[in-house]
């Protein structure tokens, strides 16, 4: 009986979700800019993956959205008036597009919340977590002060969590967490192998830089993180990203790869020097675990890199079920594609790879912003001692997935226009909404406006 468990926390949907055109290097952010976006919906299918999840017998778990309106960002910006309505009202009017980032729901990705490093591999055996700082994006850097402060109320034991800070807020320092960090290992349970995934040097010069879009991860913020996570150097490895897939609008590492236990699956572009960095990985796996890393590769004949992003294939969930079989959670995007099925369909019939079979969930609310499966969870990986310290309220079963639901239900809006969105209604709805969650949650007050 597995002792050791990758528990999924999955980012629920807040009640702005919007399309604001608000990303960099993008390309589902910037199609979907000012259309109409569908909040309850978003949020029931974040839902409804979670309990997927749970269903299959893996163990689920919640991280709360942060509070939006932004309204302790707007005042740090000068907009001052004494009552929020107008401190709306005058953002509206003099910077609608600090106001708009005040309101993005995008801390529902929490794949970038933080990267994780389980205490198996940390040298003084506890749970490590870095949020990120996302400062590659406004709207989404001033998610790292509250994701820290959530982090630091769920996993609070600090004999078995250690809690960092956010890297230093510099573009040297770029850091998009656990979208750009996979980690390989016999099982859970055992050892495993880092791989740190950069876009460019930023503190150091002479590497290629894509042209069109921004590189959002450092390599000087993977190398902090690995230190800061005290993992021995025998267990990381580190690799670039090719400046072509980052111009094609792989923003992040898990556009264009991914991985699960001894699988590795990922798109032939993905990385610079692509041979050399797989078979460093094979050796230092084979050193670290006794056995072979297993590299699905896709050639760009079979996908090219402009498939891979309008499909999301590599975005998909890569699981280990409770029989030992792993299954591949995609998105219907991935289902659509006829090259993307055949890719899924030869893995699957390959006796080498241990997929075994795929699921396709409906997450398009998401998915117009560029966020597919994998961008919707943080994996952490747990043993059972360490899942004891967790607040129980967090972890989705029948009864909180019926709770969340009904909540989702009785507080979400049908639809939201750009335009409504920054109306003082909005805010009074989404604060009553997220007072209730840390209810049912148990996490006592986490947000702003319940501290005055
Ligand atoms: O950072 N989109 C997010 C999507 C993040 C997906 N995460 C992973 N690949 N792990 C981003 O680009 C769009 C918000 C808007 O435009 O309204 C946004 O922030």
């Amino acid at each position: 009986m597995a002792t050791t468990f990758e528990v999924n926390f999955d980012g629920l949907v807040g009640p702005t979700h919007n399309y604001a055109g608000l990303a960099a290097g993008n390309e589902a952010s910037r199609r979907n800019q000012r259309t109409i976006s569908h909040p309850r919906e978003a949020a029931l299918q974040g839902l409804a993956k979670m309990k997927a999840l749970s269903d299959l017998g893996l163990k689920q778990a919640v991280l709360p959205p942060l509070e939006r309106p932004a309204m302790h960002v707007l005042r740090r910006l000068g907009f001052d008036a004494p009552d929020e309505a107008n401190v709306l009202r005058q953002a509206q009017r003099d910077a609608p597009e600090v106001l708009s980032a005040c309101l993005s729901a995008s801390n529902m990705w929490v794949a970038n919340a933080a990267t994780i490093c389980p205490s198996a591999d940390a040298a003084d055996g506890r749970v490590h977590f870095t949020p990120a700082n996302l400062i590659g994006n406004f709207h989404r850097s001033i998610e790292a002060p509250d994701t820290a402060h959530v982090l630091r109320r769920i996993f609070a034991d600090e004999s078995r969590f250690a809690h960092h800070e956010p890297l230093p807020a510099v573009g040297g320092f770029g850091d998009e967490g656990a979208a750009n960090h996979t980690r390989f290992c016999a099982a859970h349970s055992g050892r495993g192998l880092h791989f740190f995934v950069y876009g460019q040097t930023g503190l150091r010069e002479g590497q290629a830089r894509p042209s069109r879009h921004p590189a959002r991860q450092t390599k000087e913020a993977c190398e902090a993180i690995a230190r800061l996570h005290r993992i021995p150097a025998a267990q990381v490895v580190f690799a670039q990203q090719t400046p072509e897939a980052i111009d094609a609008g792989v923003f992040h590492n898990d556009v264009i790869a991914t991985g699960n236990e001894r699988l590795h699956f990922y798109h032939e572009q993905a990385f610079v020097d692509c041979e050399r960095t797989i078979a460093t990985l094979g050796e230092q796996f084979r050193e670290m675990a006794g056995g072979e890393l297993v590299s699905a590769v896709v050639t760009r004949d079979e996908l090219s890199l402009d498939e891979a992003v309008a499909c999301y294939l590599f975005n998909s969930q890569l699981i280990t079920l409770p029989t030992g079989a792993m299954a591949l959670i995609a998105p219907s995007e991935g289902e659509e594609l006829p090259a993307s099925r055949r890719v899924i369909e030869r893995m699957i019939a390959d006796p080498a790879n241990p997929l075994a079979e795929v699921r396709y969930l409906d997450l398009r609310q998401s998915m117009r912003n560029g966020g597919g499966p994998a961008c919707l969870r943080l994996r952490v990986v747990l043993a059972e001692a360490e899942i004891t310290a967790v607040p129980p309220g967090v972890f989705i079963n029948e009864r909180s997935y019926a709770l969340l639901t009904a909540w989702v239900s009785r507080h979400y809006r049908e639809s939201l226009d750009p335009d409504e969105i920054a109306s003082p209604g909005l805010l009074l709805e989404v604060r009553t909404a997220l007072d209730e969650l840390t209810q049912i949650l148990g996490l006592g007050s986490i947000y702003h406006f319940q501290q005055t």
